[in-house]
């Protein structure tokens, strides 16, 4: 029930397996005192993630920001990276903590991906790599962008952080690129509570990213390189397997209230919303809807309607990236007009696997009644 001023349905919520299903899950790890340090549950998860993600080498993180960040450190990349302000800031964020300098590129209206036809443009001959995003599950072009990469000798490193178990013509998303990296952090649609990972078919790349995440350490008395600390523990990756159990049932439920969101909200002038891909599976990561003037209220509007009513959305990604006090000096939002805009329209409605379908109706109703 959605009251009057008070949040009580929040724009997402963790799926969960049965308590007692993870606490089975977690008993051996108990017993045995092995919580840690690439454990028995954190080998049996991976093994289960390369048959899922249909990957050759799956690296598991403590969360998706460091498994990045591992990823492009791991390449031994210099100098500029192409990459889009319509994400979450731990993307840019990780470009430049791994002593690269971000280039923001624009991105394309109809699913606010990184455009292809704006990045060679960007290309110079300091360029080493692009960091695109699957921005709320929607794939990238693909192709487009592998031609460029593979053209230019530039890294390609997707981040994935929204796109687990999402298919482009029956290929997994992680096989495209150089690699791609994963969240599992909890508001994600599979999650480890924290956690994340990198999928590569590079075997020497997984070799470096278990360095990077392990202090460098090849043996009792042995390390080779300057590693940090990123592993996964052992009830994360409890958790992990207990959800890859129920990952389709919470996919299939979280499609069934997109499919309510669409049919209350697809003919409405003035609402914009990223439409299905062809040949792509989608995985119901997140639904954002843009408000166009035609809508007659605001985005900030609506959003304003539904805190009132106790529904709680998200502006991801507002602000750009680019526009962040720690990035606003060194670039201009202007350059990417089209991220720009989004980043003003869109708001996240409320997407969950126990979301149930009254309640997609009563955040519909509020929507549609903010309309002038
Ligand atoms: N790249 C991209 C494109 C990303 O979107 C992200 C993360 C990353 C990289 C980095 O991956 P990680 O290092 O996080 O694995 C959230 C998440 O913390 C973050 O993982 C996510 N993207 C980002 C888009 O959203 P917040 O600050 O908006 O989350 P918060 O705490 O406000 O939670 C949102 C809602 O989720 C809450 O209203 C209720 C629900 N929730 C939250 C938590 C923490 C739960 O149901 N359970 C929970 O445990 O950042």
């Amino acid at each position: 029930m959605v009251q009057n001023g008070e949040t009580n349905i929040l724009v997402t919520r963790s799926s969960l397996p049965d308590f007692d299903e993870y606490v089975e899950e977690i008993r051996p790890v108990f017993e045995s005192h092995w919580l840690t340090n690439m454990g028995q549950k954190h080998q049996q998860l991976e093994a289960q993630l390369r048959d899922y993600l249909g990957a050759e080498h799956v690296s598991l993180f403590a969360n998706g920001h460091l498994a990045l960040e591992c990823c492009l450190q791991a390449l031994g990349l210099e100098g500029e990276v192409i990459t889009t302000p319509f994400t979450f800031i731990s993307t840019t964020n990780a470009i430049v903590r791994s002593g690269l300098s971000p280039v923001f590129c624009d991105v394309k209206p109809d699913d606010l991906t990184l455009d292809p036809a704006r990045i060679e443009e960007k290309i110079t001959d300091r360029t080493c790599a692009i960091v695109p995003v699957h921005v709320y599950g929607s794939v990238c072009d693909v192709e487009a962008i592998e031609r460029i990469a593979r053209t230019h000798d530039l890294k390609l490193v997707y981040d994935a952080a929204h796109a687990f178990g999402v298919t482009v013509d029956g290929r997994p998303v992680g096989t495209f690129g150089d690699a791609s990296m994963f969240s599992f952090h909890a508001t994600k649609v599979f999650h480890t509570v924290e956690g994340g990972a990198v999928v590569t078919e590079d075997g020497a790349l997984c070799e470096r990213l278990a360095l990077m995440k392990n202090f460098g350490i090849t043996g009792p008395e042995e390390a080779v390189a300057a590693g940090g600390n990123a592993k996964l523990n052992e009830f994360s990756a409890a958790m992990g397997i207990c959800n890859l159990r129920h990952i389709d049932d919470y996919i299939a439920a979280r499609g069934r209230a997109v499919a309510r969101y669409r049919e209350r909200l697809g003919d409405v002038p003035g609402l914009r919303l990223i439409e299905p891909q062809p040949g792509v599976t989608p995985n119901h990561a997140y639904f954002p809807v843009l408000f166009e003037d035609e809508f007659g209220a605001s985005r900030d509007d609506v959003f304003a309607a539904l805190e009132q009513a106790g529904i709680g959305s998200r502006k991801y990604f507002f602000p750009l990236v680019s526009d962040f006090v720690c990035y606003r000096d060194t670039y201009d939002a202007a350059q990417t007009p089209v991220a720009r805009d989004a980043a003003a329209r869109v708001l996240t409605l409320p997407l969950y696997s126990d979301l149930e379908l009254a309640t997609v109706d009563a955040i519909c109703d509020c929507v549609l009644g903010c309309r002038r």
